[in-house]
C-alpha cells in the first residue's frame, strides 16, 4: 500500500465545514482579519456542499423588522416555547438581531426572495419567507470564497481529528484530516478553529432500507462530524438528547412547512379526522406549553403520533383540498399553485417530487401521505444538541458568558450552525449568521492570544495511524475469503452503520419502538454501543471514500452514544411526539427544566453528566 504523503499547514484562524455556518464565517472573517490568514477546510466543494446542496425553498429565519414584522425579542418567545420551555436564550436573541441583515446580503448575491406586487417580501408563516432557492448554496459560497481566496480553501479533505495544545489540552491547536482523492493527510495548525461541520442524519435506522437506502430528510452528508470532533476532546455538549422527529411526505421526505402554513393544507387521519381538533384536550397536559401559538413542533408531532398508535392511519396531507380552495375553479389560479407546488419539492427535495411522479399523484387531485420519520440530531433546524457555548457579552453573563461570544468550552475552539446547542431555528440564514458572529469573535480571540499553540509531533503520528489504519486492515486480511464484504476479520463501514443504526432505533426510541424507551433499555443500549466503540478498531476500507465512510460513522458513533447517555440522564418526557420515557411519561418542568450537559474524558474513557440552569433573560416572555 502507497503511504500517504503529509501536508502540514499554519493559519491564524482555521474554518472546518464550509456549509452555511462556514460561508458565513468566511465572509466576515475576512472583513476583521486583516492581515490574519483563515483557511477552510471541506470534505466537498463549497459550491454544493452540505444540507443546502440541494437547494431550499425557503428560508425559515427572518424577522422582518424593516417592516414591523417581529422583534427579536418575540423570535427568543416563539424558539422557547417550541423548545417546550429549554433554549438559551441568548444566543437565540443574538441571531434574531442578526439575521435579517444576512438574509438582505443573501438577496444582493442574487438569491431570489418571492416578492408581492408592493415589493414586499411574500410570507409563508410569521418567521418564514419563500425564495426560488435551488442555488442558495453557490450563492452563498461564492463571497466566502472570495472573502478569504480560493488558495485558502482545501476542498475533498474530511477532518478527523482534533488537535489540543500539548501544553493544554484545554486549548485548541488545529484538526486532522485526508485527502479523499490523493494519498495525503493534511495537518492544520491553528490558533483558533471555527467548527461549522454540520448535524448527524443516518445515526438511528431510517425508515428507507433497500430499495430507498440512502435517501433521508436531512442531508445524507450531515454526518454528525461537528459533535463527533468536538466530544473526544472533551468539549462540554448540551441538549443532546434531543432530536428533531420530523412530520415528512412518507418516501420522499418532502417537507410540511409550506403546505402547511402557505397553502393551508390539513392532515386528515383515514376516518377524515383533523388530529389537531380531535387530540385538542392533550395539550392540556403540556401547560404551558401546550397553549403556545403555535402549538410547539413536538406536540404536533405527538397528536398525529396518537392517531398513528391508535390505527387511524394512513395520514393524508389533503392537498388536494387546498389547491382547489385556492385556484377556486379558476384554471389560471390553479396553474399558478401547481407550479409553486411542484416548485417547493424541485428547488429542495428533488426525490419528493420523483416519489409523486412515480407513484402518479397530481398534488391537485390525490393526497400525499405523510408520517413520522425517524430522529435526527441536529443544533440549527427545529433540534437544539450541540456545543455550550459562551454568549454574547451584552446578554450573557455568569455561566453563560466566559469570555468570546460562541466559543466553546475549550479556548480557541468556536462552534456555529448544527455544531451550537440550545440555540435552534436558525435554519439555513440563522446559521450563516452565527458562522459571522463566530468568525468576529474568533478574530478577537486571536488578537488576544497571538502565540502559536504547541503540537506534539508524536500525538500527530499517533493520528496519522489511527486514521490510515482501515486501509491497512483491508490490506493485511483481504483474500481470507472469497467476498470481500464478508471476512471473519473486519467490518465495513456499511455493516457498521447499519450495527450503529439498529441498537439506537432498538434502544435509543427509534421510529420502529414508537419513539419510546426506559431505562433498563437505555443502560442496555448503552452497553451494546460501548462495545461497538471497541468493535470499532476492526474497521477495514477498500479504498480511500471507503475510508471516509468509516470516520464518517466514528463520528456518527459518537453522536449516538452522547445521545443514549444524555436520554438516561433526563428524567422525564419533555418532548412528547420526539420521544418518550415510558419510566417518566409526564414533562416535570419543577426539576428538569435546566439544560442536560455532559463532558467526555478520554484519559478514563467515560462522560460527566450534569445539568446547567434555564435562565430568562429577555424579560418580556
Ligand atoms: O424545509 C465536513 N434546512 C432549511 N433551512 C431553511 O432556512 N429553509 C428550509 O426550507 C429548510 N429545510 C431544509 C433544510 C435542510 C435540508 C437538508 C432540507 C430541507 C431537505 C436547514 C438548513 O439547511 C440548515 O439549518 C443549515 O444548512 C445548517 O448549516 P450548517 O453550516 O450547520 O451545516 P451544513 O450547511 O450542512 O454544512 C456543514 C458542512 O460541513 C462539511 N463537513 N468538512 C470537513 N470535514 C468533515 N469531517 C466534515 N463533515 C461535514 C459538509 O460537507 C458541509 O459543507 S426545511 O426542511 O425546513
Ligand atoms: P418544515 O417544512 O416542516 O421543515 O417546516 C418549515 C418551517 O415551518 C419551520 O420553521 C417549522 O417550524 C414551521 N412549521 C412547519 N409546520 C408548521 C405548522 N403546522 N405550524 C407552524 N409552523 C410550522
Amino acid at each position: 500500500m502507497t503511504l500517504p504523503i503529509t501536508e502540514t499547514i499554519d493559519c491564524d484562524i482555521l474554518i472546518i465545514g464550509g456549509g452555511m455556518s462556514g460561508c458565513g464565517a468566511a465572509f466576515e472573517s475576512k472583513y476583521w482579519s486583516g492581515d490574519l490568514k483563515v483557511v477552510m477546510v471541506e470534505k466537498a466543494v463549497i459550491e454544493r456542499s452540505g444540507a443546502t446542496g440541494e437547494g431550499l425553498s425557503a428560508i425559515n429565519c427572518y424577522m422582518g423588522q424593516r417592516n414591523g414584522w417581529n422583534t427579536p425579542e418575540d423570535f427568543v418567545h416563539y424558539v422557547v416555547n417550541d423548545m417546550m420551555g429549554l433554549a438559551r436564550e441568548d444566543l437565540v436573541y443574538d441571531v434574531g438581531r442578526h439575521v435579517d441583515n444576512s438574509v438582505h446580503l443573501l438577496e444582493e448575491w442574487g438569491l431570489p426572495i418571492w416578492k408581492k406586487d408592493n415589493g414586499e417580501y411574500e410570507r409563508v408563516g410569521r418567521w418564514q419567507i419563500p425564495i426560488h432557492g435551488e442555488s442558495i448554496k453557490p450563492i452563498a459560497a461564492e463571497p466566502a470564497r472570495t472573502a478569504i481566496g480560493p488558495e485558502n480553501i482545501y476542498e475533498r479533505v474530511s477532518i478527523t481529528h482534533l488537535l489540543t495544545d500539548a501544553d493544554d489540552p484545554q486549548r485548541i491547536a488545529g484538526a486532522v484530516g485526508f485527502a479523499v482523492r490523493e494519498n495525503k493527510i493534511y495537518v492544520f495548525r491553528a490558533k483558533a478553529v471555527i467548527i461549522t461541520c454540520g448535524g448527524a442524519s443516518n445515526v438511528f435506522r431510517p425508515r428507507s432500507v433497500g430499495e430507498g437506502l440512502g435517501r433521508t430528510w436531512y442531508s445524507v452528508f450531515a454526518t454528525g462530524a461537528a459533535y463527533g470532533l468536538m466530544i473526544p476532546i472533551g468539549t462540554e455538549m448540551t441538549q443532546m438528547e434531543h432530536r428533531f422527529v420530523p412530520t415528512r411526505f412518507k418516501d420522499g421526505y418532502g417537507p410540511v412547512g409550506m403546505w402547511f402554513q402557505y397553502f393551508h393544507a390539513q392532515v386528515l387521519n383515514a376516518n377524515g379526522e383533523d388530529y389537531t381538533v380531535t387530540r385538542a384536550d392533550e395539550l392540556k397536559k403540556y401547560e404551558p406549553y401546550g397553549s403556545a401559538v403555535p402549538t410547539p413542533t413536538p406536540l404536533r408531532n405527538h397528536q398525529m403520533f396518537l392517531d398513528i398508535k391508535d390505527g387511524l392511519g394512513p395520514m393524508y396531507m389533503r392537498t388536494d383540498v387546498a389547491m382547489q380552495k385556492i385556484a377556486d375553479g379558476d384554471p389560471a389560479k390553479m396553474d399558478k399553485v401547481r407550479d409553486e407546488a411542484w416548485e417547493d419539492f424541485l428547488d429542495m427535495t428533488v426525490a419528493q417530487a420523483l416519489t409523486w411522479a412515480s407513484q402518479n399523484i397530481a398534488p391537485e387531485d390525490t393526497p400525499s401521505e405523510v408520517v413520522l420519520a425517524e430522529p435526527y440530531i441536529m443544533g440549527s433546524h427545529s433540534g437544539e444538541a450541540g456545543a455550550w457555548v459562551s454568549g454574547p457579552e451584552d446578554i450573557a453573563s455568569g455561566e453563560y458568558f466566559w469570555g468570546y461570544n460562541r466559543m466553546t468550552t475549550i479556548q480557541g475552539l468556536f462552534a456555529a450552525g448544527d455544531g451550537v446547542g440550545a440555540a435552534p431555528h436558525k435554519f439555513s440564514s440563522g446559521s450563516f449568521t452565527e458562522g459571522r458572529i463566530a468568525a468576529k469573535s474568533a478574530v478577537n480571540f486571536v488578537a488576544d492570544n497571538p502565540s502559536a499553540p504547541t503540537v506534539s509531533d508524536a500525538n500527530v503520528r499517533g493520528i496519522q495511524e489511527t486514521i490510515w489504519a482501515p486501509l491497512e486492515t483491508f490490506e493485511k486480511h483481504k483474500g481470507a475469503s472469497s467476498s470481500a464484504e464478508i471476512n471473519p476479520n473486519y467490518m465495513t463501514p456499511k455493516q457498521g452503520l447499519v450495527r450503529l443504526q439498529k441498537i439506537m432505533d432498538e434502544y435509543g426510541a427509534g421510529a420502529s419502538t414508537g419513539y419510546t424507551t426506559n431505562q433498563p433499555t437505555l443502560e442496555r443500549g448503552i452497553e451494546l454501543m460501548e462495545m461497538f466503540r471497541e468493535d470499532l478498531t476492526h474497521l477495514a476500507a477498500r479504498n480511500r471514500h471507503e475510508l471516509m465512510r468509516c470516520w464518517e460513522l466514528i463520528h456518527r458513533t459518537w453522536v449516538g452514544e452522547a445521545h443514549l447517555r444524555h436520554l438516561l440522564h433526563r428524567k422525564e418526557t419533555r418532548w412528547p411526539g420526539y420521544y418518550y420515557r415510558s419510566d417518566f411519561p409526564d414533562l416535570d418542568d419543577a426539576n428538569w427544566r435546566v439544560f442536560v450537559n455532559s463532558k467526555f474524558d478520554a484519559a478514563s474513557n467515560s462522560w460527566n453528566l450534569m445539568t446547567r440552569p434555564y435562565k430568562n433573560i429577555i424579560t418580556s416572555i
